[in-house]
């Protein structure tokens, strides 16, 4: 058998490796502990764009392929105070989506949780954590990054927080595009209205139809980065929320049972790996990121 040598593809998959070294070492050294994913439930994000499919037959009652691990790291949290997992999600997205070179069919996001923080908690974590697996990288993977001739700089911290409102007026909606096209370094886009987030996403007490969320956009037009906010935790407020979104309380039995058995206050984010694998590698689209990657509409042999 003879092996190709694809030099380029051995770098991108060297700088993965110590982006997920960097990023678990960074978070057990803050206290986290590493769960395992959960590939099957009755439930799962609802997200809130389309996507579709998913569900599996599971001894006759439909399961869905996890879209993000959100409510599973909620209860989670009744048992581990920090807690992260490396956690595969399939978001089957219209075919249209691939046009923007950053949605895979199928990608892993580091997701975390905290038990009783702040969005500002988790802010500084995120910061903290980019910061310190820009600085591994280019520590250990200094060759990988002159083959692929990628120059990428340690962002200065606290990074900029862009109100959403504003977002909106200077560029429209969708805006991520543009306004990271604009960005020298990555900035944190804060307060969504609640009709554009999910259910979880906590609503400003002060604010209403505002919430305590965020997304982190990249800089150079890479786009969006990471989501994650407070959560709601009660359940008259959950179904309040599902109400609004005129989601059926029966879709989420389980999740709500569990909710009125008490689950605690939370905030968190998730930072989908082959994402940052495309920012830090400076590659032009998501695919290259990974192996076996599926794009959306398209379907593939292996
Ligand atoms: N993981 C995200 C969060 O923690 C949710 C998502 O991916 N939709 O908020």
């Amino acid at each position: 058998m003879r092996i190709q040598v694809d030099h380029e593809r051995i770098a991108v998959l060297t700088i993965k490796d110590r982006i997920i070294q960097a990023s678990g070492a960074y978070l057990r050294r803050n206290g986290f502990t590493e769960i395992l994913p959960v590939l099957l439930s009755p439930i799962t994000d609802p997200l809130h764009h389309e996507t579709y499919g998913g569900a599996v037959d599971y001894y006759g009652t439909p399961y869905q392929l996890t879209r993000s691990m959100i409510l599973h790291k909620q209860l989670a949290l009744r048992t581990l105070p920090k807690i992260f997992c490396f956690s595969p999600n399939v978001r089957m997205e219209p075919a249209e989506r691939a046009v923007h070179g950053r949605y895979l069919a199928e990608f892993v996001q580091l997701d975390l949780e905290v038990r009783d923080a702040s969005r500002d908690d988790v802010i500084a974590v995120g910061e903290e954590l980019l910061v310190c697996v820009i600085e591994q990288v280019l520590t250990h993977c200094r060759c990988e990054l002159e083959l692929l001739g990628r120059e990428i700089r340690v962002p200065s911290t606290p990074l900029a927080r862009i109100p959403y409102n504003e977002a909106e007026r200077e560029f429209g909606v969708p805006f991520d595009d543009a306004l990271s096209a604009t960005l020298a370094s990555p900035a944190w886009v804060v307060d969504f209205p609640r009709t554009v987030r999910e259910f979880y996403d906590r609503e400003d007490p002060t604010k209403a139809d505002t919430l305590l969320d965020m997304d982190l956009m990249y800089p150079e037009g890479f786009g969006e980065a990471l989501s994650g906010g407070e959560r709601e935790h009660t359940l008259p407020r959950i179904l309040r929320r599902m109400e609004q979104d005129a989601i059926a309380p029966e879709r989420f039995r389980a999740y709500l049972d569990e909710v009125e058995r008490g689950i605690p206050a939370s905030a968190g984010f998730g930072i989908g790996v082959e994402r940052l694998t495309r920012f830090v590698a400076g590659l032009d689209r998501v695919e290259d990121a990974r192996l076996f990657a599926k794009t959306p509409g398209a379907t593939q042999a292996i």
